[in-house]
């Protein structure tokens, strides 16, 4: 039986025990029905990080309240997402609001603006819980503005992608994340929203010849200034500069140069360019392809919550299950090793990574998908081999295990 179906079976013999408590009833009922809720992500970070602007840029439309789900359109899995922007996660925010989070959601987006010196304290209070604990798998680290750690240079989000592949295999993140991906979330927002009046001022800019221009976009204070090369009224660049940033405005003015001279060809360029895809793609792969693994760790959540605060003998039997999903769960493995082999945590050959991840089910996780037109017999042979290599390492070959395990449940047509 999957994971879902076992913790959903657990759930439904939980509530038989403590039918005599409307409150523990109550609240695993709710545990129940969010099994068939679209995923729930958070976008958490500190203040200024950027999470209101990067759930913007994620939905097509500004969030309208804090700490509120709303429905976002099907991403290309063709799921819906449930989205939430949060209070500010700083030394000040108050417990509850973390417990809240971590109850609510099925996983979160922690929004960093740069490295070094990041606060990680609430990926580790995520952790504070024994089912978190055990499987820690439903976090990602977004750089959040990343043209700011490319110095706000075009290629910015490029050499932001560089910083994120140093950061993912920190000791200080490896355990605490699946991947770190690094997005210009304003760029992105901008670009989704484009109005007729901002591209016409942005082609007013474009048209100044380069030379003309190009002090005027030194910084932030010179493109705000008084005095300007080109005829564009100072609260128009203010209105520009707040929903571009300086990088976004002299991305944009490149770009219509190079021939984007549209509104729809210039938003179509800048998207790209944020780092927006392969958020969503992570997003994706990492959490919304496994909605029911995420959904069955929230569940387990839930329930140690009440065999916790409810304590009685009857429910000894359940407790004794949740300790069998959490430690035997195959599911968790797998995303841990996806995350493990993604970030260049536990590597192989090139060639037999990304065997592994194919058949571990990151580029999708239907049967088909995982054995891409391979048959499962020689998948099975080719990985035991590997458990046997002695030209591996101790956790190399415990990986090798996990993707037999894989293989294996699709000989025997579980997966
Ligand atoms: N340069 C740059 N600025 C950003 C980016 N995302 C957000 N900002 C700016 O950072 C400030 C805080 O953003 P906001 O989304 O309100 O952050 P929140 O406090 O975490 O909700 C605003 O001035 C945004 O315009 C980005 O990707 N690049
Ligand atoms: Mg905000």
């Amino acid at each position: 039986m999957s994971l879902a179906a076992r913790t959903r079976a657990v759930l439904q013999e939980a509530v038989g025990v403590y039918q005599d408590s409307p409150r523990a009833t109550s609240w695993l009922q709710r545990q129940l029905t969010r099994f068939d809720d679209p995923l729930r992500l958070a976008v958490v970070g500190p203040s200024g990080s950027g999470r209101s602007t990067l759930v913007a840029a994620l939905a097509g439309e500004p969030p309208q309240t804090e700490m509120t789900w709303f429905r976002t359109a099907p991403g290309r899995s063709g799921d819906e997402l449930m989205l939430m922007d949060t209070p500010a996660i700083d030394g000040g925010a108050a417990p509850s609001t973390i417990e809240g989070i971590s109850m609510d959601a099925d996983a979160v987006l922690y929004l960093v603006r740069r490295p070094s010196g990041a606060d990680l304290g609430f990926l580790h209070t995520l952790q504070d819980h024994p089912v978190a604990r055990a499987a820690p798998v439903n976090a990602l680290v977004v750089l959040s503005r990343a043209d700011e750690l490319g110095g706000g240079r075009i290629d910015a989000v490029i050499s932001a992608r560089q910083v994120a592949r140093r950061y993912r295999v920190a000791p200080q993140v490896a355990g605490l994340c699946q991947d770190v991906v690094p997005v210009a979330g304003l760029l992105a927002a901008a670009g989704r929203t484009l109005t007729e009046p901002e591209f016409s001022v942005l082609r007013t800019l474009a048209a100044i010849p380069r030379a003309e221009l190009e002090p005027g976009l030194l910084s932030a204070d010179r493109f705000a200034a008084v005095e300007f090369p080109a005829p564009v009224a100072a609260p128009d660049r203010a209105a520009l500069l707040g929903r571009f940033g300086l990088f976004g405005v002299r991305l944009a003015v490149t770009l219509i140069r190079r021939g984007a001279d549209t509104l729809p060809a210039l938003a179509g360029q800048l998207v790209p360019r944020s780092g927006l895809a392969d958020l969503r793609e992570a997003i994706d792969g990492y959490f919304v392809a496994r909605r029911d693994v995420l959904k069955a760790r929230s569940a387990l959540i839930g329930l140690e919550v009440v065999l916790r605060m409810e304590p009685r003998p009857a429910a000894a039997g359940l407790a004794a299950e949740l300790e069998r999903l959490l430690a035997g769960a195959h599911e968790f493995r797998e995303l841990r090793l996806v995350s493990a082999l993604r970030t260049g945590r536990t590597s192989f050959s090139t060639e037999l990574t990304a065997d592994a991840l194919r058949l571990l089910g990151a580029a999708g996780t239907s049967r088909t998908e995982r054995l891409g037109g391979e048959q499962v017999l020689p998948a099975v042979r080719r990985w035991r081999d590997q458990v046997e290599n002695p030209e591996l390492s101790a956790r190399q070959r415990r990986a090798a295990a996990v993707v037999v395990r894989s293989c294996e449940a699709m000989a025997n047509g579980t997966i």
